[in-house]
């Protein structure tokens, strides 16, 4: 058995406050080749009412202390250890306010967990969310300890000309040896894990943005100086993203200067640092020729969202961990409403929905559940979830379903008056809410408490003499422990349709509070056919009995164009797992002809918005088809699958092709505006059908489009196509992709990877090897190692190969990158967490690997506790 020493897990109910604060942070970073020296001075105070003698305690993680001090008195050892691994303590009595000052030293160059001070191709930088801080200097590496910060950063001149901190620049100036410095100072009070620094030879672009107060706001982006091009959209989005947020939520920026630097080596997609925003380049850069349209809308969500942080995270933050959805479920809440505002509301709501679905779903009904506040966890770092962020948004969301948004405004400002400057909880934020609007939220708070998906069941009564609907909701949620849960406060949006497609009734908000509830509605006329759950209003799993016929007359007609894609998306899934059944019992799959009739009816309607036809179109994906199979059976289902959508191909072949020459753009102009994404985003859909037919002439079509795309959302689309189909053009189509755009360009590259290795062929675990061989691949930067290997992992058919080569495979790599980065590693390995989903052999398989990896020599806590809490 491996050793265990370092797995401590904490708990949300042990929260206590410190005896004593940092209240001001002064550091000196000496950056020099091979190492960097940290100088830390802290202003430290008694709390009142802590005793005299409490020993105070500093987080400190791989450092080398050089020295320390109390009010300029060198400390002996005798009165400070190591108390845990990571936890130095100065034993007492000490005055009630001291000044502690500390040297360490660093080796950034060799810091390739990516946390804490590290060095990014030649740019030193910083990464202190969650726990980073504590592996840069001493200090009480938690958020609610919040300091102010002054910085001096000393560095080489010529490798190093920028040099930024967090807060306004107020001095800089030359030193001897061709070094110089730079000061910062912020005045705000923050906490470690927003503290950043940043040195390197950056090129950058910049802009200002008037607030509504008229203060000048300058607004600075720097990259590697060859990407400098590809930050405007970045800075467009930043602008857009500022000016909503005063007129949305009133919320106006508080500093002079707004920095954003994008660095190719990152853990995450960015971070919200108190006014030096580090991005990951994937999250940043863009252009036609190496961003897709979707990459577009995502850098636009990720720059607004961490600019929204700078309220609701920094400027009223966590008090601690288990509190992250806070920040982060607001947060992510604020970037989708922004982004439905900039783009297609309802494009954005199923792009979202679509996530809840395929990912946080799986996490809900498996063994890493845990509620959006989880209650213990050993790595920090392991609760960046799906859960505390999506499903942390959705809770956000029906908030705002119950309160409205007039209601969900008023207690978003009753949480900054009452907390602005502190670290608070969630239960602080529902209290602001509840007591802005002057209703009871208590049961509210069992979102909060208990994990799981709820499902609803719904049952409809017409009585035609009274003229009476009623709505039986029932609501039930198996816990991860497998018991009950009890029941939730959630808001069920119901639209009521005629029989012609009018709205009979105005639609409706009904607030299910009990395990069974009925909602009687007088007056209705004739009956309804029900529109349930519109926008998906709750995080829930909706069952409701209803026809083909009834689907269809929702495609058509619902008002709500989540609900018409909804119902087309339950047409599919019918089909498709009528299929996999067909599969399983050896019989043959059919097609069903009222679903060729619906696509036959989305594909010829020219009055749809182009996106939305795009995604009545689109097949539900593997991932969120498995979760609604008992015994996920990989093999059944991508047969099932690939049946469907090519025989919905052969049904419509021409008029696909029509659809698709319909949709093309000149290739001479590129446009980016939303009426050519749409057709870009229809014309893809239409090929990817035709893909699936696999013959010749289709090939040549996306072989041809591959060869001239002029924008990447193109190229993406037509390799994608081509690699799913071995041959001739597919090989054409790839080793263009690679010379021509792929060869040079890190983010580029990664889509190259990522298409080959979500490919369903039978080469693919060859490929996927071939690649993790390939001479660019290296497995110490994040964005590769995703590419291949998450890719892989939704390959669902080959990465879950019977025989479990998948599995052993990914593990392999995922033990050799847990050497270099636990908290890459343990997302991966997040991968094989599911098991219980699957058939026997496959269970067995993804079980042994897992039980290989606890029982592996060395392996970090992130990647343990990841392989723990699965096999528990
Ligand atoms: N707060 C950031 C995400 C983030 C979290 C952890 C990190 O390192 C472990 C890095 C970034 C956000 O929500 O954007
Ligand atoms: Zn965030």
């Amino acid at each position: 058995m491996a050793e265990k020493k370092a797995l401590k897990e904490k708990f949300r109910r042990d929260y206590t406050p410190t005896n004593y604060f940092v209240e001001q942070v002064n550091l000196l970073f000496q950056v020099f080749e091979d190492c960097t020296k940290v100088s830390s001075s802290l202003k430290v105070k008694r709390r009142d009412g802590a005793p005299e003698n409490a020993p105070f305690q500093l987080d400190g993680e791989g450092l080398t202390l050089q020295s320390l001090s109390i009010d300029g008195e060198t400390l002996p050892p005798s009165r400070y250890s190591w108390v845990e691994e990571d936890l130095l303590e100065i034993s007492g009595p000490l005055p009630s306010s001291f000044v502690l000052q500390s040297l360490v030293t660093t080796k950034p160059e060799e810091n390739t967990q990516l946390s804490g001070l590290y060095k990014s191709s030649s740019i030193y930088c910083t990464q202190c969310e969650a726990e980073g801080f504590r592996r840069i200097t001493l200090m009480q590496d938690r958020p609610d300890i919040m300091a102010t910060y002054e910085v001096r950063i000393e560095a080489d001149k010529e490798s190093c000309p920028v040099l930024l901190s967090n807060g306004n620049m107020t001095e800089n100036g030359d030193l001897e040896n061709g070094r110089h410095f730079a000061t910062y100072n912020d005045p705000f009070p923050k906490p470690s894990y927003l503290f950043a620094m940043v040195a390197g030879d950056l090129g950058f672009i910049r802009d200002t943005f008037v607030t509504r107060s008229e203060k000048v706001v300058a607004l600075n982006m720097y990259s590697e100086h060859n990407n400098v091009k590809k930050l405007y959209h970045a800075m467009d989005s930043l602008k857009k993203a500022m000016r909503w947020d005063e007129e949305t939520f009133g919320l106006e920026y508080d500093l002079d200067i707004f920095n954003v630097v994008a660095v190719n080596d990152f853990n995450m997609g960015a971070m919200e640092n108190k006014s030096l925003n580090i991005f990951n380049t994937s999250c940043v850069l863009a252009s036609p020729e190496t961003a897709t349209d979707a990459d577009y809308e995502r850098i636009q969500g990720i720059i607004a969202h961490e600019y929204f942080h700078n309220w609701t995270g920094n400027r009223v933050t966590c008090r601690d961990w288990f509190q992250l959805t806070l920040k982060e479920g607001l947060t992510v809440f604020r970037d989708q409403q922004f982004s439905m505002d900039m783009t297609s509301a309802a494009v954005k709501r199923i792009e979202d929905v679509n996530v809840v679905r395929s990912m946080q779903f799986p996490e809900d009904n498996g063994p890493m559940a845990h509620p959006i506040r989880p209650e213990s966890y050993i790595a920090m770092d392991n609760f960046y979830t799906v859960t505390v962020y999506r499903k942390g948004a959705e809770v956000i969301r029906m908030y705002h379903t119950l309160l409205g948004k007039e209601g969900f405004r008023k207690g978003m400002d009753l949480y900054f008056q009452r907390h602005d400057g502190s670290a608070v909880t969630c239960d602080d934020f529902r209290r602001a809410m509840a007591d802005a609007n002057g209703v009871d939220l208590t049961q509210f708070e069992r979102w909060y408490l208990q994990a799981g998906t709820p499902v609803v069941r719904c049952e409809a009564k017409y009585d035609v003499e009274a003229k009476r609907l009623s709505l039986l909701l029932k609501q039930s949620c198996r816990t991860p422990q497998g018991g009950d849960a009890l029941p939730f406060h959630m808001p069920i949006r119901v639209g009521f349709l005629a029989q012609d497609g009018s709205e009979l009734l105005p639609e409706r908000v009904l607030e299910l509070k009990e395990a069974s509830q009925e909602f009687v509605i007088e007056n209705v006329n004739s009956k309804p056919v029900l529109s349930l759950l519109r926008g998906f209003s709750a995080p829930i799993k909706l069952e409701y009995e209803r026809d083909d016929e009834e689907l269809a007359f929702l495609m058509a007609h619902d008002k709500d164009s989540f609900n018409r894609w909804e119902a087309g998306q339950l047409m599919f899934s019918r089909t498709i797992h009528a299929n996999a059944k067909a599969m399983q019992a050896g019989q043959a799959m059919q097609l069903n002809a009222k679903l060729v009739d619906a696509v036959r009816r989305t594909l010829l309607d020219t009055s749809l918005d182009k996106s939305l036809q795009a995604y009545a179109l689109t097949l539900p994906n593997l991932q969120n088809l498995a979760e609604s199979m008992e015994i996920v059976d990989p093999d059944a289902l991508v047969d099932a699958y690939k049946f469907t959508k090519k025989e919905i191909a052969r049904s419509l072949r021409d008029h696909l092709l029509k659809t698709y020459e319909a949709n093309l753009l000149p290739e001479d102009s590129f446009r980016n505006d939303a009426e050519a994404i749409g057709m870009r985003r229809l014309k893809n859909v239409c090929l990817g059908y035709l893909a699936a037919l696999g013959d010749k002439e289709v090939l040549d079509v996306c072989l041809k489009q591959a060869l001239t795309a002029n924008c990447m959302t193109d190229l993406v689309a037509a390799a994608s196509c081509l690699a799913a189909n071995p041959g001739e053009q597919s090989d054409k189509a790839l080793e263009h992709f690679y010379q021509q755009h792929a060869k040079d360009d890190n983010l580029v590259f990664c889509k190259w990877i990522a298409i080959q290795a979500a490919a369903c062929t039978d080469q693919a675990l060859e490929i996927v090897d071939k690649l993790f061989k390939h001479p660019s691949f290296t497995i110490k930067n994040p964005n590769i190692c995703r590419s291949l290997f998450i890719s892989f992992a939704g390959n669902m058919k080959h990465f879950h190969r019977a025989d479990g080569s998948g599995h052993r495979w990914l593990t392999d790599r995922i033990l050799e990158l847990d050497k270099l980065n636990p908290q890459t590693a343990a997302k991966i390995l997040t991968k094989l967490a599911g098991y219980k989903r699957f058939d026997a052999p496959r269970q067995a398989s993804m079980k042994a690997q897992l039980e290989r990896v606890r029982n592996t020599e060395g392996v970090s806590k992130d990647t343990m506790e990841i392989a723990i809490r699965a096999l528990a």
